[in-house]
């Protein structure tokens, strides 16, 4: 057995190779675990390259304080998606795909959330390679490009091809769909099968993987929720997910502009939680600028903070109660103070 400074120089040499070589660092690894005894070979190989591990289990108190300390005003995205994601974690056996379609206006926290999500499933987040974001604006055409794209082979059977090459590669991986209100009827057409209850599809079972849907759809019906509660000297914290469910889902599924229209996504069921995104309020714009202050790792100063926060505008006109662009545009406010 060699001393720890040989091995540790052995691990060195086999992160040097890592970032060239797949095939000779398994190698250089192994050795290196082999002497060092007491690493398995996945463990060790693991720090060196990302490993999928779909069966990890989900940390449920790191999920839990993550959504509580980062995301503000969301008392019901924080308590669904937690108990979505601990429920479909701790079974062994699911029968589909987690399915979560996130709803709100710009700037409540829907990428927000999606990139925690993904950071407690891989490590890595949006940077894992077993996480996936599709923008519909960026990845997916308009309506008169569609030909173009077909001809092209990219469109929509690429898609299927990148998906189910995807979850061939790791089970658990973590598919993004922002901005769902743009995207096109066929695209979610081309994503159906993968959400279904099917044991498999050509022999690849997608029943570990989590597809995250974003779209600005209901946001306004979810708006006018919180305003009548707000109206009528209830509690923005008393909303209860029974008191948005219904009108999300009807109201989705009647937006011809929701991409979920008619997809089909609804009348199979094949969506298992619509997470409604409440519409900031002053006091949650500012905790998102000391959040942000402090990310940054400066001090927080309340007089930056107060002005940051005013510059927002609130609406509706007379009690200007909610951020128009909830919290979306703090950052590049702050960089001007
Ligand atoms: C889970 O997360 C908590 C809070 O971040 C941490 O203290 C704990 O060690 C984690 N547990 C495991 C098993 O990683
Ligand atoms: C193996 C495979 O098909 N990987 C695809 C996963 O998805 C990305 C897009 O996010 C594609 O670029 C990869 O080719």
């Amino acid at each position: 057995r060699l001393g720890g400074a040989a091995a540790l120089r052995l691990l060195l040499a086999a992160h040097v190779v890592a970032a060239f070589e797949p095939i000779t660092v398994g190698i250089a690894i192994g050795a290196a675990s082999a002497l060092t005894g007491y690493l398995s070979y996945k463990d060790l190989y693991c720090r060196f390259a990302e490993c999928c591990r779909s069966e990890r289990p989900l940390n449920a108190s790191a999920l839990k304080q993550d959504l509580e300390e980062k995301l503000f005003g969301q008392h019901l995205a924080t308590e669904v998606i937690l108990k979505a994601l601990t429920g479909f974690k701790n079974n062994k056996n699911p029968k589909k795909p987690l399915t979560l379609s996130l709803h709100g206006w710009a700037g409540t926290g829907k990428n927000f959330v999606s990139q925690i999500v993904a950071e407690n499933l891989h490590p890595k987040g949006l940077k894992s390679n077993f996480v996936h974001l599709f923008v519909s604006t960026l990845h997916f055409p308009h309506e008169q490009h569609i030909k173009l794209y077909q001809a092209r082979n990219c469109y929509p059977d690429q898609l299927q091809r990148w998906i189910r090459g995807n979850v061939s590669a790791c089970a658990g991986s973590v598919f993004i769909f922002d901005e769902m209100d743009k995207l096109h009827p066929g695209v979610i057409d081309a994503i159906k099968p993968f959400l279904d209850y099917y044991e498999q599809i050509d022999g690849v079972s997608y029943r570990k993987a989590i597809f995250i849907f974003l779209s600005n759809a209901g946001g306004d019906l979810i708006t006018k929720t919180a305003l009548d509660f707000w109206r009528a000297g209830r509690k923005r914290e008393d909303i209860q997910l029974k008191d948005l469910e219904a009108v999300l889902s009807v109201g989705v599924f009647n937006n011809k502009h929701s991409g979920l229209w008619h997809s089909g996504l609804i009348d199979r069921n094949l969506i298992d939680y619509f997470i409604p995104f409440l519409p900031l309020e002053y006091r949650h714009v500012k905790m998102c600028v000391q959040a942000e202050m402090k990310a940054r790792g400066s001090a927080v100063d309340e007089d930056v903070v107060t002005r940051v926060a005013e510059e927002m505008t609130f609406f509706p006109k007379d009690e200007k109660i909610y951020s128009d662009k909830g919290c979306k545009t703090v950052q590049s406010r702050l960089d001007f103070y």
